[in-house]
């Protein structure tokens, strides 16, 4: 027997409650762990309404497929009010982050090609190479100014000039530099912008910016600022681009990046491919540095393991000799390794879908048009999906267990994370080159939990010591 809709458990009935209940409970930068109280709570579903948008919400793998089934042809997730605001408050358009329905679908349609297909990744591999080197050179440099044979530090800022030199360097086919003694000012401030926005966007998300804008709030001036930088930065590397194409449109035969490949190809317009070609610059920074500080953080933790993972690498790297896209075939237990950070650390809290089919989850009928919510941080903590939930255990993807509906860090299907192939061969290939060169330390036993701002970000910094091997 099926039950109504309406007898979903939960707080939806009183909004006002909730928003209370969600200010008590620490607010904005714990939503993951309410969404974790919350199924503790009310079981496998519940149902909530915070501020003005409702959502049901569920967190088993098994649902999770039912949610997907029914996402229909141009799947639509939740939008965020905020960054669409600003490209209507500056006349500018939509990407494919933002873009919905049949004009979504023949952007992303084009977009794959150049971006996520098999046929482009041997491109990627070696530019992305280059930059892993660089990065271990770097640290060496860094090693041997210390005078102590060794590097204590927050890697952070380290790691978005990575990330930020390895995306530039697939989209625009060149380096930027950032891995150089003194850092170009602009791409600093790029990087500073794209935190200040996701740190403004949060707070945005339960106030409709309809609201914010007239009472031109500081958030949403700040807002706007940072989107603000985004944009002028990366119109400069566009338009460089361009220039050069026209000058030299044979690109003397080697690969020049996606933006090159997309104005040749010349399906999109100049506007689309700007839109699109911003949207993956800023999106390929904070998300990869931070899965890539966690994984140091978890290794650092379980010094066994990082024995265990180098040796595969060495392995992998005597077998391909040299062949590097041959190399990430052979190194499951790296792949577990970036997937086991996801888990405990994902960078999205939830995956969402707007259903466009009637569907039943945990006995209860949901209606088409319904927002549903996969909790992804805490499925990636559910005893009954991931035994031993706390413990970072990277062979547990690698075994042939059943990982159905249960790798979902990218999100699902069509409308899955356009830039998951740069992010995997980015992390991947700087696995390897730092456990090849350094083991990884840290000096105390200390937990550090995550925070929301917009995506998960650790808490506090995190402090490691990398020393030669
Ligand atoms: C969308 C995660 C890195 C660009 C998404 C989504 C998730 C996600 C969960 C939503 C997918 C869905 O709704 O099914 C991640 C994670 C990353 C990462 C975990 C790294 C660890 C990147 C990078 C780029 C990027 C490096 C750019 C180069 C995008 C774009 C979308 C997206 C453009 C929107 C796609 C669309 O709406 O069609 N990402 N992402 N992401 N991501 Fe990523
Ligand atoms: C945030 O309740 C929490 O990959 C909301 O690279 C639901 C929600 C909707 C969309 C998610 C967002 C959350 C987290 C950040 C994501 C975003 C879709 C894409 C974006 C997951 C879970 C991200 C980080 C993109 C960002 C690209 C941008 C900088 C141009």
């Amino acid at each position: 027997t099926v039950r109504p809709f309406n007898e979903i458990p939960g707080q939806w009935r009183n909004s006002l409650k909730s928003v209370f209940a969600f200010a008590k409970m620490g607010g904005l930068r714990n939503i993951h762990r309410i969404m974790v109280h919350n199924f503790n709570t009310f079981g496998p579903i519940y149902r909530e309404k915070v501020g003005f948008y409702e959502s049901v919400n569920i967190i088993k793998p098994e649902d999770a497929a039912i949610l997907f089934k029914a996402e229909g042809h141009y799947p639509k997730r939740l939008t965020i009010d905020a960054w669409t605001a600003y490209r209507d408050y500056r006349n500018r358009k939509y990407g494919v982050l933002l873009k919905d329905g049949e004009d979504w679908k023949s952007n992303r349609i084009i977009l794959n090609k150049e971006v996520i297909s098999p046929k482009v990744q041997g491109n990627f591999v070696p530019l992305l190479d280059e930059v892993g080197q660089d990065f271990v050179a770097r640290v060496n440099k860094k090693i041997e100014r210390s005078g102590q044979n060794q590097w204590t530090t927050d890697l952070s800022h380290e790691l978005f000039k990575f990330a930020l030199e390895s995306v530039s360097a697939v989209l625009y086919g060149e380096r930027l530099g950032l891995l150089l003694d003194y850092i170009d000012p602009d791409s600093q401030r790029f990087i500073d912008c794209i935190t200040l926005m996701f740190k403004t966007t949060s707070p945005m998300l339960y106030l409709p910016p309809g609201l914010l804008r007239p009472i031109r709030s500081k958030i949403w001036r700040n807002h706007v600022e940072a989107w603000d930088g985004i944009f002028n930065q990366a119109d400069r590397c566009i338009q460089n681009i361009y220039r050069q194409l026209r000058k030299n449109p044979e690109g003397n035969g080697k690969y020049t990046g996606v933006l090159a490949s997309l104005l040749m190809l010349d399906k999109l317009s100049i506007e689309d491919i700007k839109a699109s070609v911003t949207e993956l610059m800023a999106g390929g920074v904070d998300t990869t540095a931070i899965t890539l500080l966690w994984t140091l953080y978890e290794l650092a933790r379980n010094p066994d393991l990082q024995e265990e993972i180098r040796a595969e690498i060495s392995a992998a790297r005597i077998a391909s000799k040299g062949d590097m896209v041959q190399m990430l075939k052979m190194i499951p237990l790296v792949k577990g390794t970036l997937k086991e950070t996801l888990r405990l650390h994902p960078v999205a809290v939830s995956l969402q879908r707007y259903i466009t089919e009637d569907i039943v989850i945990q006995k209860y009928h949901i209606p088409a048009g319904t927002l549903v919510q996969l909790g992804l941080y805490a499925m990636g903590r559910d005893h009954q999906v991931f035994p031993n939930p706390e413990q970072y255990l990277p062979s547990r993807w690698v075994n042939s267990q059943n990982h159905y509906f249960k790798s979902l860090s990218f999100g699902f299907g069509p409308r899955q994370c356009l830039g998951r192939r740069i992010a995997e061969t980015e992390m991947q290939l700087f696995l390897i080159h730092m456990l090849e060169n350094f083991r990884i330390e840290k000096q105390r036993q200390m937990e550090v939990k995550s925070m929301f701002e917009l995506i998960l970000l650790p808490e506090k910094p995190i402090m490691l010591t990398i020393k030669p091997l």
